[in-house]
Parts: structure tokens; sequence; C-alpha cells
């Protein structure tokens, strides 16, 4: 009995010790990350909206991101030192891209990527570039001015802008490749009766026929295209739905839980051609297009789409959260 009671005395005294130096050694941590510790629940990070935004700001400030022009030009070393702060895994992939027309497009994929080694990967990916003309605005007037670009281009980098500088704070635990394609919006305008489906994703047909790495592979993918405006619908688009149905369902349920259903429509919608069609197609990563698009609305997507009026305006916060929170979950919780 002595004894027993000897140990127990021992062995309190030690745990305290224990807890003690645990206190002392240790940054305080988050009720999420001990619950991570724990193996209760997986933690993910707070998608902050703010700077989203803020990326977004930064963006149009260079002009529209058109290639060949100067602005073009500035926004690519701007987007290349900002993932630099975050990882020091960049790559600038740089081709001279034929568009429809026969311009040459001085084209840069701006690629970052977390984990380098790790052989589970997920990617990210979103447009860069500006579309030259604003084709669908109702002034005719406008319609060989370029897009400003903030939803259609802009919000999809913003978003992976603040996804990357979260994962630089907390390594998701897997590998990661965020790829911001250029030269996606030079697709052949509508009144030259444009049959040339693949004048559209120059840049994502080319890393998907030239990855950053040799025999690059990813668990799966997701796109990014128009996440910032007010109101949006996030619709089961067709390319999506043909090439990677589960992801879809899994990445619609975590928005769903997290009570995005308002963003996050069940609907399915029809095909579209985008960076993600080329992805499947040439590299076998199924992807998603996470896109603002129903084919029954007046223009398919955002009300100003393809016009000078795509600018800050009409960024929500509120949007760019729930695709972002939504985006950060799916990746957190595929380690
Ligand atoms: C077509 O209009 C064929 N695709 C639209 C892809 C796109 C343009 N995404 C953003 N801008
Ligand atoms: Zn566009």
């Amino acid at each position: 009995m002595k004894n027993h009671q000897l140990i127990l005395q021992i062995a309190i005294v030690i745990f305290t010790l224990l807890l003690s130096g645990c206190r002392n050694n240790t940054k305080p941590v988050t009720s999420d990350e001990q619950n991570a510790v724990e193996g209760k629940k997986i933690f993910v990070p707070e998608f902050n909206a703010d700077s989203a935004y803020s990326y977004i700001e930064r963006q149009l400030a260079f002009g529209p991101r058109v290639p060949n022009t100067a602005a073009h030009r500035a926004c690519a070393g701007w987007l290349e030192a900002s993932f630099r702060r975050f990882t020091p895994n960049v790559v600038i992939q740089q081709a001279k891209l034929k568009a429809f027309d026969g311009t040459m497009l001085d084209s840069r994929n701006i690629i970052a990527s977390f984990n380098p080694e790790n052989t589970s990967r997920v990617l990210l990916c979103a447009h860069w570039d500006s579309r030259p003309w604003a084709d669908h605005d109702p002034d005719p007037a406008n319609r060989k001015k370029p897009v400003p670009a903030a939803n259609d281009g802009g919000s999809g980098v913003g978003v992976l802008l603040e996804i990357a500088r979260q994962m630089s704070i907390h390594d998701p635990g897997l590998g990661v490749d965020i790829v911001l394609f250029d030269s996606e919006d030079y697709g052949e305008p509508q009144e030259l009766q444009g049959t040339n489906e693949d004048s559209w994703g120059l840049g994502s047909q080319y890393w998907s026929k030239n990855p950053h790495v040799p025999g690059y592979m990813a668990r799966f993918g997701i796109l990014l295209d128009m996440v910032g405006a007010a109101g949006a619908t996030f619709t089961m688009e067709g390319t999506s739905m043909y090439f990677a149905p589960d992801i879809m369902r899994r990445v619609w349920d975590i928005a769903h839980r997290l009570g995005y259903e308002n963003y996050f429509s069940t609907k399915k919608t029809g095909a579209i051609t985008d960076d993600h069609l080329y992805v499947n197609q040439i590299l076998g990563v199924p992807t998603i297009d996470i896109i603002d698009y129903d084919q029954e609305r007046e223009k398919g997507f955002f009300k100003y789409w393809h016009t000078i009026n795509d600018d800050m305006k009409n960024i929500s916060k509120e949007t760019l959260k729930a695709a972002g929170q939504t985006v950060l979950t799916a990746v957190y919780e595929s380690r």
C-alpha cells in the first residue's frame, strides 16, 4: 500500500513537471490546432477575404493584364515576387503562344509549389491575363477596349494568393501546386463567327503538354474562374461533371457543410471550354471548375462578363470568402 502511494505521488510530480514544461516551451495553440493534434478534427486556416480583395486591387492597379503589354509584364513580376514571399519553389514558364489571329503572345504561366517532394499532390489554378476586348459591352464604343478583369481573371488569382499566404503560415501537410495560367482570355470574338474553341486557354494547353515537372501528376485539380461577383452562383458545370464528378461532389459537400449553399448550387449546367478542359484532356488530372455560370442566364456568365465594368465595384468579399474557404478546406482535408 505504502509503495503504491509513493509511486502515485512520484507519478503526479513527474506529470505536473511535464505539463508545466510543455506550457513553458510551446507557443499558444488555438483550439482548432489542439483538436488537430489530438486527431479530433483537421485544422483548416481562416481564409481572409480582405486579403484576397486587396490582391485583386493590386492586380487592377497595373491596368488590364493583356499579353504583350507593359502592364502584363509588370504584373507577372509582382505575381512572382508575391509567391516568393510564400514559398521558395516558384517557376515561371515562358512561351510564345499563337493566338487565333496569328499574334504571338509572350506568355508566362506562374507556378508556386508547396511541399514539392510530396508525391500526394493537389492542383489549384486560375488564369491571370485580361481579355484584350470588352466585346460583350452593351456600348459598341467600348468593345475594342480591354477588360479591367477584376472578376474574370483577378478574383481567382486573389483567392489563390491568399491560399498561398495561409499555406506559408500553416503547412497543409501535402503537396500543392498553384498554377496561374496566362493567355486564357485571348479567345476568338463571337462576331467573327468563332468556331475555334481551342483559341481559349492557351497557357493551360501549353502547361498541360509541358508541365513544370516532367511526368507531373496530381490527385485532383480545382480551377477558379470568376469567383468574386456579388450573388455569384457556382453550378455543377458539364466538363467538370464529365471528368471529375467525385471531386465536384466532395467540394460541393464541403461548401454546403460550411454554409455556402447559396453560392454552390447543385444545378447541372452545360459543358464549357475553360482551362480545366485541357488539364483533364491532355494531362489526365481530374479537375473541376468553380465558375459563376448558368447557360439559362442572359450571358451565361456574370452580368459584367467581358465588359469594361468588370472592375472592383462588382467584387464581393462574401463571395471571395465562400470560394476561398471552401477550396482551403478541400485542400487541408485531403492530407
Ligand atoms: C468560352 O466562352 C468558350 N469560354 C469561356 C472561358 C472564359 C473566358 N473564362 C473566362 N473568360
Ligand atoms: Zn474571360
